[in-house]
This record gives C-alpha cells, sequence and structure tokens, in this order.
C-alpha cells in the first residue's frame, strides 16, 4: 500500500509535476527522488514507523520529494518554517520529538546548532535528484491509518499544538477539494504561499499534485512578480489569502495604465481563484472583481480539519459568506448548551468527517476538549442565511489571524513578559487594513524603564515568528482588569488609538 499521492502520480508519469526555478520535473521524477530520500531515510531499516523528521527546505523540487521521502519511508513529515527565528525551530523539533532534522544546504548552518542543542542529527541536502535505481529502494507499506504529518497551530493554549493528520485525513482533505473546485491535469497552479500550513500544503501543492497538474512554485510572494508572472505564460489556478490580494491590487493600482491592462489580460485565462484562512473583505473581493474579472471564491478551513465549507465554483459566490459544507464534510452550528441552533441563530462551527485530524501530538487533554460526540470544536461562530454560512467571530479573544496566520495572543504575552523592562503585557488583535488583524500589545513599563516600540519588536523577533511580533505598543500605567483581576481585552482594544499605522 502506498500513500494516495504516490499512487495517483504513477498513473501520469510524464506529466510535469513541479516547475520551480526555471527547471522542471516530472512525476517520475518525483517518484524517483522520493523514493531514493525514502531509501536514505530508511538507511537500511524497513520501516520509520511514524518516526518524526523535521524539515527546512525552501519552495521547490526538493521539499516536495523530502515531504514524499519521509511519507514513503513510514515516517510523520513535520515541516518547519523558513522565516522562522531559532526558538520556534527549537519548540517544534522538541515537541515533536523529531529524529532527524532534513535541512537544504542554505539553511543548514542556521538550523544545526539549534538541532545539535536539542541532539537531533541534521541531514544536510543539495537540490534532491532523481535516482536511476531508486525503483529498487524497498519501501514499507503505509496504510491511510499511518500518521502523515504534524502541522503547528497556535490556539487558545500559550504554545502552539502540533495537529497530527493521517494519510487517510489528508486523502479526504485532498480529494474533497479537488471534487468541488474541479481540478484537472490540464491545471496549473501558481503557488506563493508558506509551507507549513494546510493552505499552502494541501490546499494547492497536494490538491495539484493528487489531479496530475502543475505546481509552479516562487520562493514567496511578492506582487509585481507575481503579476509579471501572471503575464508570461497561462495559469488556470491561483489561491491565496486577503493579504495577498490587496497587494495585488495596490501593485495595480500603483502601475502604468498600460501594465495595468497586460496585468489584468493576464487574468483571463484563469480558471479559478480562492481566498482563504481569514474574512475577505468585500471591497477586495469587489475591487479584484473589477481588476481582474474574477469573483474570488471564498472558502472556510482549519489545520485540525482542511476545508469544511466552500462557495460554490459555479453558480453564485455571495460576497461575506463562506458557502456550504464541502461533500464528505459534515457541519452543525451548536449553541453553548452543545445544542444545534436553528437556522439563523449564531453558533459555534462544528465539523465531522473523513478529513478531521485525529490528535494533537501527544496532548490527550487538549485532543479531549477538542471533541463532542465526535465532532471538532472549531471555536469558530457562524450563522446559516439563506443556505449559507457567514463567519461571525471566534469564541476566544486570544486568537488572532493575521495576514492569514493564526497566533495565539497568550503565547505573545508568556515571551514579552520575559522581557527585563515589562512588568504588565496584554496581547490583542486590531483591525488592520493591510493584515486583517494586526498584534497589537499594551504594556506596563517596570519603573523607570520606557522600551522603545521598535526594539521592542526586533526583540520580538529574535524570539517569535515575525507575524507574531506586535506591530503595535501601547504604554499604560496599568492594564484594565474585572472584578475578578483578569484583564479585559474587549475594553483594552478599545483603548488603542483608531487609524494608527502599523510598524511595517
Ligand atoms: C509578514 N509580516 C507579517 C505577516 N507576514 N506581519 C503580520 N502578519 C503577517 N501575516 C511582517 C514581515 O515579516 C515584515 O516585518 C512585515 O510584516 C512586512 O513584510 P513583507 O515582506 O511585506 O511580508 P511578506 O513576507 O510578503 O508576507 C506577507 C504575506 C504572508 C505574503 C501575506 O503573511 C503570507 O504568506 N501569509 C499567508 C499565510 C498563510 O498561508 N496562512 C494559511 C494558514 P518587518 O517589516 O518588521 O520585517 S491558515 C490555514 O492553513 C487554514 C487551514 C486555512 O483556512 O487556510
Ligand atoms: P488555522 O488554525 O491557522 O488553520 O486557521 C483556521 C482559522 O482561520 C479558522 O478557525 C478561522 O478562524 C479562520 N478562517 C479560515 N478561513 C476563513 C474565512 N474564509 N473566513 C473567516 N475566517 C476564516
Amino acid at each position: 500500500m502506498e500513500p494516495g499521492l504516490v499512487k495517483q502520480a504513477r498513473q501520469h508519469p510524464d506529466r510535469t509535476a513541479v516547475l520551480a526555478e526555471s527547471a522542471r520535473f516530472s512525476y517520475r521524477d518525483l517518484l524517483r527522488a522520493s523514493a531514493g530520500v525514502a531509501g536514505r531515510l530508511l538507511h537500511g531499516a524497513a520501516d520509520l514507523e511514524e518516526k518524526r523528521v523535521a524539515f527546512l527546505l525552501p519552495p521547490g523540487f526538493s521539499h516536495v520529494a523530502i515531504q514524499w521521502g519521509i511519507w514513503r519511508a513510514g515516517g510523520i513529515a513535520v515541516p518547519l518554517c523558513i522565516a522562522h527565528p531559532p526558538p520556534e525551530w527549537e519548540y517544534v523539533i522538541r515537541d515533536s520529538g523529531a529524529c532527524l532534522v532534513v535541512a537544504h544546504k542554505s539553511l543548514a548552518e542556521r538550523i544545526r546548532p539549534v538541532a545539535l542543542g536539542c541532539d537531533v542529527a541534521v541531514a544536510v541536502i543539495e537540490d534532491a535528484s532523481p535516482e536511476p535505481d531508486s525503483a529498487s529502494v524497498r519501501l514499507p507499506s503505509i496504510p491511510p491509518s499511518r500518521r502523515a504529518m504534524i502541522v503547528y497551530t497556535s490556539g487558545t493554549t500559550s504554545r502552539p499544538k502540533g495537529v497530527v493528520s493521517t494519510h487517510g485525513n489528508l486523502q479526504a482533505q485532498i480529494e474533497t477539494l479537488v471534487q468541488a473546485w474541479g481540478w484537472q491535469p490540464q491545471d496549473r497552479i501558481l503557488h506563493v504561499l508558506p509551507l507549513h500550513h494546510v493552505h499552502g500544503i494541501v490546499n494547492v501543492l497536494c490538491c495539484a499534485l493528487w489531479s496530475g497538474a502543475i505546481c509552479e512554485m516562487l520562493p514567496g510572494f511578492e506582487a509585481g512578480q507575481v503579476w509579471e508572472r501572471f503575464v508570461r505564460s497561462p495559469l488556470t489556478l491561483f489561491m491565496a489569502v486577503p493579504t495577498v490580494y490587496s497587494r495585488l491590487i495596490a501593485a495595480w493600482e500603483d502601475a502604468p495604465p498600460s501594465r495595468r491592462k497586460v496585468w489584468s489580460q493576464a487574468c483571463a485565462g484563469m480558471r479559478l481563484m480562492v481566498s482563504g484562512s481569514t474574512a475577505l473583505p468585500v471591497h477586495v473581493l469587489e475591487k479584484w472583481q473589477r481588476i481582474s474579472g474574477h469573483r474570488l471564491l471564498e472558502r472556510y478551513g482549519m489545520t485540525e480539519i482542511g476545508m469544511a465549507l466552500s462557495n460554490p465554483l459555479e453558480g453564485e459566490r455571495r460576497a461575506g459568506y463562506v458557502g456550504t459544507p464541502l461533500p464528505g464534510v459534515e457541519v452543525r452550528l451548536v449553541d453553548d448548551q452543545g445544542k444545534p441552533v436553528e437556522c439563523g441563530t449564531p453558533g459555534e462551527i462544528q465539523v465531522k468527517g473523513p478529513g478531521v485530524f485525529g490528535e494533537y501530538w501527544r496532548r490527550p487533554e487538549e485532543t479531549r476538549a477538542a471533541f463532542t460526540d465526535g465532532w471538532f470544536r472549531t471555536g469558530d461562530v457562524a450563522v446559516v442565511e439563506k443556505g449559507s454560512y457567514r463567519i461571525l467571530g471566534r469564541r476566544s479573544v486570544d486568537i488572532i489571524k493575521t495576514g492569514g496566520f493564526k497566533v495565539s495572543a497568550l503565547e505573545i504575552e508568556e515571551v514579552l513578559r520575559t522581557h527585563p523592562d515589562i512588568a504588565e503585557c496584554a496581547v490583542v488583535g486590531l483591525p488592520d487594513r493591510e493584515w486583517g488583524e494586526c498584534v497589537a500589545a499594551a504594556l506596563v513599563p517596570r519603573s523607570g524603564r520606557s522600551p522603545s516600540p521598535e526594539r521592542l519588536r526586533l526583540w520580538a523577533k529574535a524570539r517569535l515568528a515575525v507575524y507574531k511580533a506586535p506591530q503595535r505598543f501601547l504604554r499604560m500605567d496599568s492594564l484594565p482588569r474585572n472584578l475578578m483581576g483578569k484583564v479585559n481585552k474587549r475594553e483594552l482594544a478599545k483603548q488603542f488609538p483608531p487609524e494608527e499605522s502599523t510598524a511595517s
């Protein structure tokens, strides 16, 4: 038994799978390279038996070959974000109990001290290449119940939790999207998203490779580069977070009229453009439609479940709505007592289905708390109106979505409290035109200390992923607290001056 993606790839070995850095790699190349990787990871053993292998590679063919190689060897793939500072890597390596870190040569020197500090070896790889003899590598049988991947996600606990997806979960998450969005072998998608989250991993990369389509990978997102790529040759699909669309709109507005026209025309060949990970502002949807001619398809999902709700491929895509349950996904809304609500009444979104994860890595308590009678509790609140779901917000004020990344206020507070100049602090998300929400920190400095916002941001960026580092700071004499002594975050959010520009 092979992972579903591998089985699929065998059906069209000669088609192009990955385009990156002007090089073309076929599905046969991917099968061979990943078999070679698996053989080296196994190193004579029969099966990695769910050992965790962390990997740190820029987007490209090698990244995919390592991911597949870990899967084919029977291991659990733990993607590391190339832009994270060392403390974030260390946390993931330790928490997942990784037995090895596979690092691209360009990143090896940065991660080596971290891995060695965790007593974990580093395997440095040059660019993975297809191996002519890799067909002879003996690989273990991988049933759908085998754990495949751990993706770290922030939540209402202070440190991120590892979401464990099995091969069966991934297959279900992919198949529902392939069906709903009509993926075909003729598709060609431009990949600009990070590869340590489900949006970039499942919705873009895995769906493309499942379908025999072409996944063209850019090193990252830069608006002008993406527009010019749209122009160069036809693409059929694009998927991104609202901040990316806002940036594309801003670049278009800054461009001379002749370029605008060429850019807009280049979108005509696309068959579908998707937005998700955070609410799509209606003004972005409308502007994008005017510029590109495409009405963005907005969908709703979560690391723990893959995608759950989607506007239709054919038919009306309602602004401000995320559509209806995807094929094979059950969704219900419940009240505070856990009872399903009437249509038109807000309730918490709960999800069931083969794509829903089974556990947070080594966190049985949190796993138990996340489910009710087999339904996963998302913590998001929605309402159904005229048959379509509208997301109203989240139950917890401590979860912030910034530029599509979910961050935990509690995690950021915990780190800020270790700063020698900070006596007390509280973190909130504030509405932000560019990022959806931005991370804002209210600080009570220790007496006689006066840390500057710029220095604090730099200090935070050395310890936390850059998107967790507060963009706005507010100095206070004391934090607003309720009678129980708990910080009143809704009150606190109101105390930040409006219209202040972000630090970036
Ligand atoms: C970058 N910065 C950010 C963010 N990204 N700050 C807050 N929130 C962010 N998301 C920082 C930069 O480090 C920099 O700080 C400053 O902001 C500007 O950087 P810039 O180079 O302009 O940003 P960028 O590197 O171009 O990134 C913007 C981005 C990126 C492309 C929109 O945030 C991104 O790729 N977002 C997508 C996230 C995503 O895929 N989420 C899916 C997870 P300084 O100036 O101080 O250096 S959610 C998911 O998977 C579920 C399942 C779902 O539903 O999809
Ligand atoms: P993550 O845990 O990073 O996978 O983020 C999942 C969260 O992103 C969900 O729980 C929602 O809060 C949010 N989210 C995803 N898609 C949407 C959307 N279309 N509209 C509003 N929120 C969304």
